[in-house]
């Protein structure tokens, strides 16, 4: 009898993460790959170094043709995706930059998000097949100036006038902002914190570019000013009631940034060992080097745990078993994971590696973003730590 032998592993796939992918979700994946490899990498670096997206418009259209805005979403135009699906999508665009799977977590999994979780039927109708299709573009406001962790501090406030709404305040650090059609605002009202869909071209609303940023460079952050913003009564999101409503939104976009932290850290693992194969130092290549190997063994770990987390909290969630507090452990160890490839997959890049010819650094900033956005890596190892303790620290 034969000695049966295992397939050896596929460097780039260590643990076969993806063998467990059906087949839907692998055609996303090829699709989204290919969509990216043709459409964005060649371009990133320039819009980076730009500190913009030169043409955010025609990007939405593009996702919207790709069918990733809002494909988790059912009805409306939307895809209706399995989550794995989404995940995979963010996993692939974020391999790029971080950026870009921010332009299409906040226009599905935030903007799109709470209309569909919480608005009426009319605001659905009105807003979701245009965003689906990329012909408009939505942005979500829940931090302020003064409020990012504790969004329950909230000063932004709406008051009710007769039947309609006045809404007065400022939201900070708000992605495509200034680029947005629509406007998830929260607020605080008599009824708790709610939540409204304000067009951009309300009187009294206005969005200022956040500029000179070290990281997330191929991404709009804006503010957005709010004063005296009159509405009609139908703007705020019937369904939304206190703060648990923009929770609810963030645990999706939340789940996104899971996957993507694990495409950014398969990135920057790919291109050190790309690197390390053809870069000869004292005769040979660096990946001959046990201080290298060593970096890449780390590496591949770390690649290959956060696929494995990311695929079994997206399995939980088609099963509707993914609790936000699973959501937190993703984003933590996932995040924490690519920020420890970025920076070895550097080290190894050596001078190279400080520049925008090789993806690391830029992967490397966008991670001081992805680590603070959507809940700081303190916040989400304080749910972990409430989630098993049962005491909450956060105060
Ligand atoms: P707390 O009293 O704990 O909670 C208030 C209510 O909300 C419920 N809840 C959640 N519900 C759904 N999902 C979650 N993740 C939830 N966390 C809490 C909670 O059960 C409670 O419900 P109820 O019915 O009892 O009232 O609220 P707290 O004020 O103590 O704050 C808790 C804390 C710190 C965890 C929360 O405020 C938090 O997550 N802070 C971080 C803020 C944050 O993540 N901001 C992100 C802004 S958006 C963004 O960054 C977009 S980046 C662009 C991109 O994604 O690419
Ligand atoms: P702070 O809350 O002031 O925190 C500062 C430090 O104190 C952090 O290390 C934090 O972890 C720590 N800290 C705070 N509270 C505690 C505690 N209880 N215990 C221990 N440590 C604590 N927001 C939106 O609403 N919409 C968007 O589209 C959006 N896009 C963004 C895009 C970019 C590029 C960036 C950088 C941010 C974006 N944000 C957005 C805002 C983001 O969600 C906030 O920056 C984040 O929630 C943290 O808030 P903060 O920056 O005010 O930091």
């Amino acid at each position: 009898m034969s000695e049966h032998r295992a397939p050896a592993p596929d460097p780039r796939d260590f643990l076969s993460v993806d063998a467990d992918l059906d087949e839907t979700e692998r055609d996303v994946r090829d699709a989204v790959r290919a969509f990216a490899a043709r459409e964005l990498a060649p371009h990133v670096a320039d819009w980076f170094e730009a500190g913009t997206l030169p043409d955010p418009r025609g990007l939405a259209e593009a996702f919207g043709a790709l069918g990733v805005l809002g494909m988790h979403l059912e009805g409306y135009g939307c895809g209706g995706s399995n989550a794995v699906a989404y995940g995979v999508a963010c996993r692939e665009l974020e391999a790029v930059d971080s950026g870009l799977r921010s332009f299409v977590s906040v226009q599905g999994s935030l903007a799109m998000a709470a209309i569909h979780k919480y608005g009426s039927e009319e605001q659905k109708q009105e807003w979701l097949p245009p965003m689906a299709a990329g012909r408009a573009i939505g942005c979500f406001g829940l931090t302020e100036p003064d409020s990012g962790s504790d969004p329950g501090s909230m000063r932004s406030r709406a008051r009710r006038d007769g039947s309609d709404w006045v809404l007065d305040g400022t939201k900070m650090w708000i992605t495509n902002g200034s680029v947005a059609d629509v406007a998830v605002v929260w607020a605080a009202t008599d009824e708790g914190i709610r939540g409204f869909a304000v067009p951009a071209d309300t009187p009294g609303f206005t969005a200022n570019v956040v500029h000179r940023k070290l990281s997330l460079r191929a991404s709009i952050t804006s503010e957005l000013v709010l004063e005296g913003v009159r509405l009609p009564a139908d703007a705020v999101l019937p369904g939304s009631r206190g703060l648990g409503s923009p929770l609810s939104c963030l645990n999706e976009a939340r789940y996104g940034i899971v996957w993507g932290a694990a495409g950014a850290a398969r990135a920057c693992y790919e291109a050190a060992l790309e690197y390390a194969g053809t870069r000869e130092q004292f005769g040979r290549p660096l990946a001959g080097f046990q201080l290298t190997q060593r970096k890449l063994a780390d590496m591949v770990v770390d690649v290959n745990h956060a696929g494995l987390t990311a695929l079994r909290i997206g399995r939980l969630k088609d099963r509707g078993l993914a609790h936000h507090n699973h959501v937190s452990f993703g984003k933590f160890a996932n995040v924490a994971a690519a920020q420890r490839v970025a920076a070895a997959s550097r080290s190894v890049h050596g001078a190279n590696g400080i520049t925008l010819e090789y993806p690391v650094m830029r992967h490397m900033v966008n991670l001081e973003t992805v680590a603070t956005y959507e809940g700081t890596e303190e916040i989400h190892a304080l749910s972990i730590g409430q989630a098993v303790t049962g005491v909450s620290a956060f105060r």
